[in-house]
């Protein structure tokens, strides 16, 4: 719960601005041959509307220089704002921000002979943002952890200088219809709030973190462009297939080349002046596998896509490179299988989360992340429970790390949140989503929620329709959601392919009861495999744990107690995954901030690391397991685990075969 003082609703935007439909991003920016890229991190001005009404800035219009019209502070981007300054109620802020930049664009991208667009693009900022340049209105997007861009081409073309002013207003007020949903509370008891106190009231467990989360670029196309690439793999014997799907804006009559390349760069398929769609066929191809199923993992080709255009005697040209990693993906009632072969998940939950930066996106993060992931052989993770960057989501495909790809719906709660306006929110999200990572190798499942009120009647058509569309957008990839609903009561899991189960036995029920959790699981794992024969995920387990805090006999918030805990957990994973489990997911890969409350200690303490990636001792011995599990699944993983382990010498000298030639992962 956040709070604030305020007249009215932090939210309303003047009803101009909510006229602009959404732009939802098209193809990842990337540069080629004919595209280039400006960033746009760095310092902005910043400014938070702390009136009343929160509309200050609109009714001064601040979109024409926030600068001019009061104090402004410096703000890094990306970042969330609210845990870089001192100041409490930034910290805590609801309504709308302010961001402004100047910035310079060259020349020659805005000379008409050049024939360029110029598109501005914002990976996320959340929740809502309008964007201007110029004073000029470009973009209105709702949701916090999707991109979206403009063409802002004509406004800088028009402006008589080569300096363009970008003002983006960032409002992180959540309402039953926003995905997360929330609600704003009105105190209205004067002898215990003052006049026009309000507080926001969510349903999910972690920090409300606010403003632009991910890089905000500038990047140019030809005229005449790829608006976008779809492409589906599929594996047939020993061959592989890479069906395509092209769509060019800007014109009607272009050819089109496709050159498919391997790791060296040499061609291994083409397509010269083909149409925009049809399909690619290698013999023998090297497949896309996760991390320690392969002492390859996550082959990558790259899928180079040339457009020519003549138009009005202009010849326009577009390149545009896709990273394709050529897998299947199959589910039975007992397995989910990858290229044919049976997945078990071991892996983790995540949040986009740490000191400081908050939601922003920062590379040292990330790449100590996936440094540990690999370092605990995690094998995959679902990107609870929103999004991830997409810088993130590359490294995956990359590194061969397998994904749960979850969109913002947790804290579904509110049975306002399950009517036609939030289904349709919902659906558009969906389609954001899939439309930005449909050709990723690593996102093998979609997930639509986490933990919503699925028992709630209105659930039962909410989930079907939400499923039912987010296949039709996406027939190759089973569909889910994660429940912590009894398996008697929920209406949601019977359109799901594969079952994601949360508990927590001996936590937030029988706390201290470590005896009971075998038997708990047992049936929960039965009751669901016997209602609907589907494969089942444990996409949630843990406890809450303060790094250093001992005990034995272990008692709760100790590291022994959350070691306990897993290992009560693992005995029944064992005996499960004999049958229909195909994965575990611990609940958290690292400690994260959330709201305060009384069950929270400067956030949720769950992590195997703390917030500064130091590991517990849970870290250890779900390490020990993940490497077991890979290791029985196929004997290579012992070259990836010489790697990591400090007894590298000691194995090698062991067993001087299976670590003669050890896999690099750059
Ligand atoms: C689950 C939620 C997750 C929470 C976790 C917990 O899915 O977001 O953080 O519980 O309570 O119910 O730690």
């Amino acid at each position: 719960m956040a709070a604030g003082r305020c007249s009215v609703s932090p939210l309303p935007l003047p009803l101009s601005l909510l006229l602009l439909a959404s732009t939802a991003a098209a193809l990842s920016p990337r540069d080629s041959a004919s595209r280039e890229l400006k960033q746009l991190g760095g310092l902005w001005s910043f400014r938070a509307d702390r009136s009343p009404s929160r509309e200050q800035g609109f009714e001064e219009k601040w979109f024409s220089g926030a600068a001019e019209t009061g104090p402004v502070i410096d703000m890094p981007v990306p970042a969330s704002y609210n845990d870089i300054t001192q100041d409490p109620n930034l910290k805590n802020f609801i309504g709308w921000v302010w961001y402004e930049n100047e910035v310079w664009v060259p020349r020659c991208w805005i000379s008409p002979e050049a024939g360029k667009r110029v598109v501005l693009y914002v990976g996320s900022a959340h929740y809502f943002a309008v964007v201007w340049v110029n004073g000029i209105q470009v973009a209105f997007h709702e949701g916090g952890h999707l991109p979206f861009e403009a063409d802002i081409t004509k406004i800088i073309q028009s402006s008589p200088s080569l300096q363009h002013r970008i003002t983006i207003a960032v409002n992180n007020t959540l309402t039953p219809y926003t995905l997360p949903p929330g609600k704003i509370e009105y105190m209205t008891d004067t002898k215990r709030y003052p006049r026009g106190y309000f507080v926001q009231i969510i349903q999910f467990d972690f920090f409300n973190y606010a403003g632009i989360h991910r890089p905000v670029l500038l990047y140019t196309t030809p005229n005449v462009y790829i608006e976008d690439v779809t492409v589906v793999t599929d594996v047939v014997g020993v061959t592989g297939f890479i069906n395509y799907k092209v769509s060019i804006s800007g014109s009607t009559h272009f050819t089109l080349s496709l050159t498919l390349r391997d790791h060296r760069g040499q061609v291994v398929a083409s397509i010269i002046d083909g149409p925009p769609f049809g399909e690619l066929k290698l013999l023998d191809p090297n497949l896309w596998w996760p991390y320690l199923m392969h002492e390859n993992p996550g082959y990558l080709y790259n899928l180079e896509v040339h457009m020519k255009s003549k138009n009005d005697n202009t010849l326009y040209e577009d390149f545009y490179t896709l990273p394709v990693g050529i897998r299947k993906v199959q589910v039975t009632k007992t397995q989910f299988l990858i290229n044919g072969k049976p997945f078990y998940f071991h892996g983790v939950n995540k949040h986009e989360d740490s000191d400081m930066r908050g939601k922003g996106l920062d590379w040292s993060v990330i790449i100590k992340d996936f440094n540990l992931l690999r370092w605990l052989g995690a094998n995959s993770f679902r990107t609870s429970h929103y999004p991830y960057a997409e810088e993130i989501m590359d490294l995956c495909d990359k590194y061969g790390i397998v994904v749960i790809d979850e969109c913002p719906g947790v804290g579904i709660k509110n049975p306002l949140s399950f009517g036609n306006k939030s289904l349709a929110h919902h659906l558009a999200v969906m389609k954001e989503l899939v439309h930005r990572d449909k050709n990723r190798p690593s996102v093998v499942m979609w997930s639509v929620a986490n933990e919503p009120a699925s028992a709630l009647p209105q659930a039962d058509h909410y989930f079907k329709t939400l499923i039912a569309s987010t296949k039709a957008m996406d027939p190759t990839r089973p569909v889910t959601f994660v429940t912590d609903t009894d398996y008697e009561t929920d209406k949601g899991v019977q359109y799901t392919d594969v079952i994601c189960v949360n508990s927590y036995f001996s936590w937030y029920h029988d706390s201290g009861h470590l005896e009971i959790i075998q038997l708990q699981l047992a049936n929960q794992f039965e009751n669901w495999y016997k209602k609907y024969q589907k494969p089942i995920i444990q996409s949630e387990y843990g406890a809450d744990t303060i790094a250093g805090l001992h005990s034995d006999p272990p008692v709760m918030f100790t590291e022994e107690y959350q070691r306990a805990v897993l290992q009560e957990y693992f005995k029944m994973f064992d005996e499960k995954r004999k049958d229909y489990l195909i994965g575990e997911l611990i609940w958290n890969f690292a400690d994260f901030m959330t709201a305060q409350s009384v069950t929270r200690v400067d956030g949720n303490k769950k992590g195997i690391f703390t917030r500064q990636r130091q590991p517990k001792m849970a870290a250890f011995i779900l390490r020990d397991r993940y490497w077991k599990l890979a290791n029985e699944a196929r004997n290579i993983s012992q070259r990836f685990y010489c790697q990591f382990q400090n007894e590298e010498q000691d194995i090698c000298q062991r067993d001087e075969k299976t670590c003669a030639a050890k896999p690099s992962f750059q």
